[in-house]
């Protein structure tokens, strides 16, 4: 079985705190009406029982939309949702034990934010990549350097696979990288912290359709 079709244009990743007393689902509700294309599931701080109960709600919303929603860093969570898949980060379990543990039909995406990490998902056969900091971020504390938008695209290009950048982008930087190839720019505050998610979100999606170019046109 193959992974589920995704798009990564406009890729909102979730934020309890960014997302303030409306809720992750309020915010996520706005966005799907503004035209995300791919959801994810990130809460650090909370525990596996929360975290489902919080997919649960997602599932139920973005399952009629036809999003699909992956899960940060939790295996365990994403199988007990049936979730569309992962990202996993340099720190989580490598990608060839996520595979074995998901099987070939949920998605799987993965950090990389330099030479190294590039090569190593080049030998992989993940579905994407998040490439970042793009730009410098608060979102994040231990983020690194922002690689600007030429580095951004290298790595995304050294991967050989399908990329989004990460990493403070919003609608006053995002054009810049759908010109430089990226497939779509993953964005927590942009969306998450915005007064009005919907417009937010439906201004990346404009950005993305005047701006990025056909899918593996660049790689
Ligand atoms: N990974 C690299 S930067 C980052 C993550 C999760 C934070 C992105 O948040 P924002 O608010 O879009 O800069
Ligand atoms: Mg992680």
């Amino acid at each position: 079985m193959k992974a589920p079709e995704f798009d990564l244009g406009v890729y909102l990743v979730t934020d309890r705190a960014c997302c303030g007393p409306r809720g992750v689902e309020a915010v996520v509700s706005a966005a799907i009406a503004g035209g995300v294309t791919l959801v994810q599931l990130r809460d650090k701080q909370a525990d596996a029982r929360p975290m489902l109960a919080l997919g649960r709600r997602l599932l139920e919303l973005l399952r009629p939309a036809g999003i699909a929603l992956v899960v940060n860093d939790r295996i365990d969570v994403a199988q007990a949702l049936d979730a569309d898949g992962v990202h996993i980060g340099q720190q989580d379990l490598p990608y060839p034990e996520a595979r074995r543990l998901l099987g070939p039909g949920k998605i799987i995406g993965v950090s990389i934010g330099g030479d190294a990490e590039a090569r190593e998902a080049a030998g992989w056969d993940v579905d994407y990549v998040g490439v970042g900091p793009a730009f410098a971020t608060a979102t994040k504390a231990d983020a690194g350097a922002a690689l600007g938008i030429g580095e951004t695209a290298r790595l995304a290009r050294l991967s050989g696979h399908r990329a989004v950048a990460i990493g403070g982008i919003d609608g006053s930087n995002a054009a810049a990288l759908y010109a430089a190839g990226l497939e779509g720019v993953a964005v927590i505050s942009a969306i998450c912290s915005a007064a009005d998610p919907d417009a937010a979100t439906r201004r990346l999606l404009g950005l993305m359709r005047e701006h990025r170019a056909p899918i593996g046109a660049t790689r």
